[in-house]
């Protein structure tokens, strides 16, 4: 009971490797995504810890201890790590998180796979994650935990542990009441959420829309609704909001509700930039391009990033300009995060079956127009690619954020290249200058590609200053200054604060 900061995340925040038969603690491969960004806060507090979940029968490492110190460059900070079955990895994991929440969070209906969820084991492995964090927490700590698989942590910490500040981030969308409430654990899950002080999502539309839900089943006050402010108010974007509300009571509890945007690492992005190496890498993948365009996209292999979409518009593109055959490629990177799961198998499968189609039915000896990647690229090639560019092509059909997008506007410090973003990922409210797209329609897609592909370099440099300075200005520090100041921030009214 020690740590003035608890991070309760499901990942391992470094990879255990194995080295003459003894496992060490490395530092993650990738220096982007979001455990790196998480690790950062440990510098911001006297003393961290970090929960996350562990195979319990890992036969590299079987009498594992469950609690370690880890030394690394973000300082000195414990790891509870919590031992899950394989049935309980999934249950917890493959089956309630990503199989039920995952696609109502994305609003697909139709995908959603109510009848395996076990609850109970649900409930049990949230429990062990607050018991863990209770057990790491000084007194009046921040606890902060991350996303709908701890959905309710929260509500068994305040139980434990009514003394510590908790916050929760939502990584994902948050739909709005009428598909929320599909889930039938909903008053349960909105009951935890209601305990915390801070809730955080990323934009305006998802906080008003986990209102909406709370208001639907509970009696939920809204206490204040602020205007949006400027930087996330793009306009005309399918997901904007003109006001958000920002503090809600329940029960006699006062919590308040961020819309904070996660950015990207603009300096370490800048300075991979800036590396000779880089330099070298994009002139060979220009060379090879030769008077070709390419148009790159990335995403993990997963029906929300909205591939198959993707590559069926690239299809028409080629059979409606037959200009660009020979002119134009698609790099589409497309990494599976989930193996074994049925869902991603399926994608993976009908992406490999329609790259190979377009190739089949257009491409020659000399030019192949679509490379489909399917193996983890390394981050320091990716930025190589988003250098090289003509056109980022990013087309979920739902998305919390995107960091993808963002990390393409860090790369361009050459001010040029232009970022097609689908109005349904939560950057297309920071980003004015995109050229937005309607993935769930071909007219939409079909004219977006087409128009980024014609468009003079007047205006690509203008989009892309634009869309820069919004992607510097709100980078991860500044969402990691959000943070603080939601964490600092004292909401509780005085009588809840004397009472706890
Ligand atoms: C969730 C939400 C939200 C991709 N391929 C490779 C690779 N990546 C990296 C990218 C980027 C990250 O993975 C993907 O970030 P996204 O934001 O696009 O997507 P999710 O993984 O779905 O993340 C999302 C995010 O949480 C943060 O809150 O934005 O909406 O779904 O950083 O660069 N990295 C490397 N090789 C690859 O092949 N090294």
């Amino acid at each position: 009971m020690s740590s003035n900061l608890v991070i309760v995340y499901h990942r391992q925040p470094y990879e255990e490797v194995e080295v003459d038969g003894k496992i060490e603690y490395h530092e993650n491969k990738s220096p982007n995504g979001i455990v790196p960004t998480l690790k950062s806060f440990f510098g911001r507090f006297e003393k961290g810890a970090w929960v996350a979940w562990k195979h319990a029968e890992d036969p590299a490492n079987p009498d594992f201890e469950r609690v370690i110190e880890i030394d690394d460059h973000y300082g000195k900070y414990t790891v509870s790590r919590l031992p899950l079955t394989p049935e309980q990895v999934t249950s917890f994991y493959h089956v309630s998180s990503k199989e039920a929440f995952w696609p109502i969070l994305h609003g697909f209906k139709e995908r959603y796979n109510y009848d395996p969820v076990d609850w109970p084991t649900f409930r049990e492995v949230n429990w062990a994650f607050a018991e863990a964090a209770a057990a790491e927490a000084a007194e009046g700590a921040v606890v902060w935990v991350h996303d709908y698989n701890l959905w309710l942590v929260p509500g068994y910490l305040r139980t434990l542990r009514p003394d510590v500040k908790i916050s929760f981030f939502h990584h994902t969308p948050f739909p709005n009441a009428d598909i929320f409430n599909v889930l039938p654990w909903r008053k349960e899950i909105l009951e935890s959420l209601l305990c915390c002080d801070v809730v955080g999502f990323h934009i305006p539309r998802y906080v008003n829309n986990f209102v909406s839900a709370a208001r639907s089943l509970l009696e939920v006050d809204t206490i204040k609704r602020e205007k949006v402010k400027p930087e996330m108010k793009a306009e005309t974007t399918a997901l904007s909001e003109q006001s958000v509300v920002t503090e809600l009571e329940y029960e006699g509890r006062r919590l308040r509700l961020q819309a904070s945007p996660v950015g990207v690492d603009v300096e370490y992005i800048e300075s991979v930039v800036a590396r000779p190496e880089t330099a070298l890498r994009v002139e060979k993948i220009r060379e090879e391009l030769g008077e070709g365009r390419l148009i790159l996209s990335v995403g993990r292999t997963d029906y929300t990033k909205g591939g198959i979409e993707q590559l069926q518009s690239f299809e028409r593109l080629l059979e409606s300009r037959p200009d660009l055959r020979g002119k134009v490629r698609l790099m589409h990177v497309s990494v599976a995060a989930n193996a074994n799961m049925t869902a991603y198998e399926e994608i993976q499968h009908d992406l490999e079956q329609l790259a190979g189609q377009i190739n089949g039915r257009y491409g020659s000896f000399e030019w192949q127009p679509v490379a489909l990647i399917s193996r983890p690229v390394a981050f320091t090639d990716l930025v190589a690619y988003y250098r090289a560019a003509d056109v980022a092509w990013i087309t979920p059909l739902a998305d919390g954020m995107n960091l993808v997008c963002k990390e393409f506007c860090a790369a361009r410090t050459d001010e040029d290249g232009v970022l097609v973003l689908s109005e349904f990922a939560g950057a297309a409210v920071e980003l004015g200058a995109i050229v937005p797209t309607n993935p769930f329609s071909h007219k939409s897609m079909d004219s977006a590609i087409q128009y980024a592909l014609d468009m003079p370099a007047d205006d690509r440099r203008g989009r892309m200053r634009a869309n820069r300075a919004m992607v510097v200005k709100q980078d991860i520090r500044f969402w990691a200054e959000d943070q603080m100041q939601a964490f600092n921030d004292d909401v509780l009214p005085d009588e809840q604060a004397q009472d706890t």
